[in-house]
């Protein structure tokens, strides 16, 4: 099968709480004459309403002030965003009817858990409603602001994955990492060469080279693209040029970027740094799909590249250009200025791109790049060592660097996770 490979890289409250800002001290007023007195998280060390809910979990809450008769009507509690608009966002709150009593448990349900990320809002009220009235808090002046959250680790109810995955993979700033420029395909019809967008898509697998385990040598991620060769070849034939068989198009199948378990937690910043500090969460996360889109932009830089010495070669891929097989053009691995920079910066000589033709036909192994490139006594180099291939030492250094770049806290106002161990806290609980 004729496929190639871009890259493949291993890196590595039953709570509502209300915050009470009301008329008087620590109770708000609703229009029905009740009184919220407290909502608070059940089960945490948590002492004061912090306006935090998790769904899923539990609230107590107390509250005061019928007015007679009223003790019968069903009442629920309902969150919204914005002004009494429930509309978009109904986070009903399944509490006992005679809610009122003091110690009750209220909740909203894992029923309630939002499809998209974006319905996660600091901007949701609470409101009473008796199911014929609805009680807005914002009439009298008093508001429960209440802001909401997923657990963290608890299996999505919309697809087999931690709710993490779920709902982050949605997230705008890590989507619109997805979209790189790629190689040039052909254009059958025209004869032409045109260079296209090339999309990734996420997708969550558990079972990836290592286990997560923190401070394990773990596999965090991996990304793998390549045009559709199987259906898509056709041969180009530009005068002068010896006519070639070129990609149509990408394989929509084939361009992923694989989150491991490891990307919900931590890892090292730098990973040959025993004190590097941590990324956490969403970090992980957000560092991870960086760094994996790196290796395919780089991989499509490199088959793009081409030389006015030889131009023959086109800008797209054929595994015609890679005659040594090990996944870089071999007119990028002897003319560019990044490999020539590379091969420069070696001590050694006998280092360094190269393009090495076996007489077998099998791959360059001192430049093809490797995934077990992390020394747990199984990989087959040492990267914090320098002894691994070119090609892994190269990419490694270019996609940890992309990663250092990155200002991780741009995306701490998406994430509404809570973990219950409170080990990777989400960004907006803190
Ligand atoms: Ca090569
Ligand atoms: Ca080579
Ligand atoms: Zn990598």
């Amino acid at each position: 099968m004729k496929r190639v490979k871009f890259s493949v890289l291993v890196c590595s409250m039953t709570f509502l709480l209300v915050s009470i800002s009301l008329k008087g001290q620590n109770r708000t007023d609703c229009s029905t004459g009740l009184y919220i007195q407290t909502f608070k998280l059940t089960g945490t060390s948590t002492t004061k309403p912090n306006g935090k809910v998790v769904i899923g979990q539990s609230i107590k809450y107390r509250a005061s002030g019928f007015e007679e008769g009223e003790e019968e009507l069903e009442w629920e509690w309902v969150l919204g965003s914005g002004d009494c608009d429930i509309s978009e966002n109904d986070w009903n709150l399944s509490v006992d009817s005679d809610w009122a009593e003091k110690g009750k448990d209220a909740m909203i349900p894992i029923s309630k858990l939002p499809r998209a990320n974006k319905s996660f809002t600091n901007n949701n009220y609470v409101n009473v409603s008796n199911g014929a009235d609805l009680s807005c808090i914002d009439e009298d002046g008093a508001k429960f602001k209440a802001n909401i959250f997923f657990n963290k680790d608890d299996i999505s109810p919309y697809m087999t994955v931690p709710n993490w995955f779920y709902y982050w993979e949605q997230i705008e700033l890590i989507q619109r990492e997805l979209t790189i420029p790629g190689i040039s395909l052909l254009n059958y019809r025209e004869q032409t060469l045109v260079k296209s967008d090339l999309t990734l898509r996420i997708v969550y697998d558990e079972s990836m080279l290592f286990d997560y385990g923190p401070y394990e040598i773990t596999e965090y991620g991996a990304s793998r693209s390549y045009p559709d060769l199987i259906s898509g070849l056709a041969p180009f034939d530009r005068s002068g040029c010896q006519s070639i068989n070129l990609p149509l198009r990408y394989s929509d199948e084939f361009n992923f970027i694989r989150i491991g378990k490891g990307c919900g937690f931590d890892k090292r910043r730098d990973i040959c740094s025993s004190s590097s500090l941590d990324y956490n969460g969403i970090h992980t996360f957000f560092t991870t799909v960086i760094h994996e889109a790196e290796h395919v932009r780089l991989a499509t830089e490199i088959w793009n590249f081409t030389d006015p010495s030889n131009q023959c070669i086109e800008p797209t891929y054929s595994i015609e250009y890679d005659m040594d097989r090990d996944g870089y053009k071999d007119l990028w691995e002897s003319l560019s200025l990044e490999a020539l920079e590379y091969n420069a910066s070696l001590q050694d000589p006998s280092r360094g791109f190269m393009v090495r033709i076996s007489s077998g036909g099998g791959p360059d192994i001192r430049d093809m790049y490797s995934r077990k490139y992390i020394n747990d006594g199984q990989g087959s180099c040492d990267y914090c060592m320098g002894t691994c291939s070119n090609g892994t030492m190269y990419e490694e250094a270019r996609c940890r660097q992309a990663e250092a770049n990155l200002d991780v806290k741009d995306i701490n106002s998406y994430d509404y996770s809570f973990d219950k161990s409170g080990d990777n806290q989400g960004k907006l609980w803190k």
